[in-house]
This record gives C-alpha cells, structure tokens and sequence, in this order.
C-alpha cells in the first residue's frame, strides 16, 4: 500500500455518521450542490460538489482554483463544523486548520476519473477524506499516469489520510454501489475531503 496514506474503516460509528449526515443537510442549504464542468471539454462531472469552509474548490470553464464564494448562489461558503473540525485535529497530524471541505455527491452512475489533487499551494499537509452513504470502488496509483494501480472499497464511517508520498498519488473512484447503505434518504455516497490549501503561515 501507498506509503503515508492511513485507512480507518469504520472510524465513524453509525451514530456519528448520522451525525455529519444532519450537519450536511444544514449546510447543503446554505450551499446547494453544483454541478462542476470540465474546463478543456465543457463536459459535466457525474459528481455533484459544494464546499465549507474559507475556500471551495470549484471548476468551470475557466479552469480549476480555489475561490471564497459558492459559484451559483455568490455567498460565502458555510462554515466547517466543529465535529468535522475535531476529525482533522486528531487525525492530520498537522498544526493548522484545513481551509477547505469539499462535498462530494455520488449518485446513481457517477464515479470521479483518476486525477491527482495539485491545485493546492501546501502538499505537506494531508488530505483527510470521509465516506457517507453507499460504499465506493477507490482506485490509487502511484506518483505518475500509467502506473500499476490497487482498489480499496470505501464504506460508510470509512476515514483516509494521505500524507507524506501518497498525497500527491493519482486516484479515483471507479463506481458506487448502490443500495449498500440505508444512511442516507435518497441513496449514494457523499465524500468530504478536508485540505489545506494556502502555504503554511500565509492566512493565519
Ligand atoms: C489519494 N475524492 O475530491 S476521496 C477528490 O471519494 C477525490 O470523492 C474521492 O478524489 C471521493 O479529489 C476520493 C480519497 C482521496 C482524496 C484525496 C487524495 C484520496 C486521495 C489525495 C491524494 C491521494
Ligand atoms: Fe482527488
């Protein structure tokens, strides 16, 4: 396995996860799912995204980047909650709070290509990633495109870190099974990925 990355299966007990599932539905309605574009092509994602925090990760066709406001509704993105928070203090290993959560919203038939998260300015930090909802067929490979790669099915509670070499690995999530989980109402997985953004010391 991937050097730096930690699995946790189960982290989150069902209590929890119904937990972050209710944070979610507060936040989704301040900051409603969009649905990203490719910038090359124009081609929609399958995924469906919002954000919390300081910055949202967001794509158009003007490209990928970081911005402070939800490309829709022009707001802010809410506010991480204090659970989410808690999560990264024990886990990340890394002094500073993440500036980003991004949602990720799976439902029927969508699955997310391999690509490597480098729109970041810090990769010293980890990313800290948590499964809700029907379990996922993950996909990581190595540092370069073409590389042998492994799956690793990712359940409801489930928790990753990727630190030190796997941070900068290429990843993907091959397919969602349907109707593996009763968490959540209308079905699919939801993923939040929590990450810093800017360099250390540059907002705080
Ligand atoms: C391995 N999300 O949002 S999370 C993404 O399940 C993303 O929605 C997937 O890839 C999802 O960018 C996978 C697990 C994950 C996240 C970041 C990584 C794995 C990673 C960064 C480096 C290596
Ligand atoms: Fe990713």
């Amino acid at each position: 396995m991937t050097s730096g990355l930690r699995y946790l299966p189960a982290h989150l007990d069902p209590a929890a996860q119904r937990d972050f599932v209710e944070l979610l539905r507060a936040a989704v309605t301040e900051a409603p799912f969009f649905t990203p574009i490719m910038p090359r092509t124009g081609r929609p994602f399958t995924v469906r995204m919002t954000n919390l925090g300081p910055l949202g990760w967001v794509s158009d066709r003007a490209g990928y980047r970081y911005q402070s406001t939800h490309p829709e509704t022009g707001k802010p993105w809410p506010p991480i909650p204090p659970m989410v928070l808690d999560l990264w203090r024990k886990l990340s290993g890394y002094p500073q709070d993440p500036e980003a959560c991004l949602v990720n919203y799976y439902r029927q038939g969508a699955k997310m290509g391999l690509h490597r998260d480098e729109d970041e300015e810090d990769f010293t930090a980890p990313v800290l990633s948590i499964s809700l909802g029907d379990t996922a067929i993950f996909r990581i490979g190595g540092k370069e495109r073409g590389g042998k790669t492994e799956t690793l099915k990712l359940s409801s509670g489930d928790v990753l870190v990727m630190g030190g070499e796997s941070r900068l690995c290429y990843h993907g999530i091959d397919r969602v099974l349907t109707g593996t989980s009763t968490l959540l109402k209308d079905g699919g997985r939801i993923n939040l990925t929590l990450r810093r953004v800017t360099r250390p010391g540059a907002t705080e």
